[in-house]
């Protein structure tokens, strides 16, 4: 099944989200299979957000990312990269769907409360970036077959 990266960004944490934007993935049915608090470093947001570099909000993004720890959740199901993207919204919250994470909590384009991956392969990387082996679980939800039909497993 796929995975994604969700990452809580220190404006989730500052604003008391942590509960409420946890409470969305779970309920919906994804599967959380990792999940750390850790303070991130300057290299390591370079490289995550490594498509804006020389970008006039390049260090200021980096710099907002390190205000306080954040915490990396990965969290599997079919489609997962597209439903987490769908829960989160689109980047600016101004503009975001009401309903959704940023729609309903943010009002900025940077401190937007989550970062999600916004592709299979780039899941695939940031899983890889954020999380050490060992650091993923398997482990069987006894609701899954409440959740989707037999052929779609
Ligand atoms: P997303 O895939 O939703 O995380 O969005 P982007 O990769 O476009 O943006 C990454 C982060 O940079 C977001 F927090 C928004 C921020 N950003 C700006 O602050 N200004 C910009 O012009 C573009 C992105």
């Amino acid at each position: 099944m796929e995975k994604t990266l969700v990452i809580l960004k220190p404006s989730c944490l500052m604003r008391g989200l942590v509960g409420e934007v946890t409470r969305r993935f779970e309920q919906k049915g994804l599967r959380l299979a990792g999940m750390k608090m850790c303070q991130l470093t300057d290299e390591q947001l370079s490289e995550h957000y490594g498509q804006h570099k020389g970008k006039p909000f390049f260090q200021q993004l980096k710099d907002a990312m390190m205000v306080t720890p954040v915490i990396v959740c990965c969290y599997e199901g079919v489609d997962a990269v597209e439903v987490v993207r769908n829960l989160a919204g689109v980047t600016n919250g101004r503009k975001a769907a009401l309903g959704t994470i940023r729609g309903d909590y943010c009002m900025s384009f940077q401190e937007n409360i989550v970062h999600t991956s916004d592709s299979i392969e780039n899941a695939k990387i940031e899983l890889e970036r954020f999380f050490n082996p060992g650091e993923l679980f398997d482990y069987k939800m006894p609701l899954l077959d409440y959740l989707y039909a037999a052929d779609e497993l």
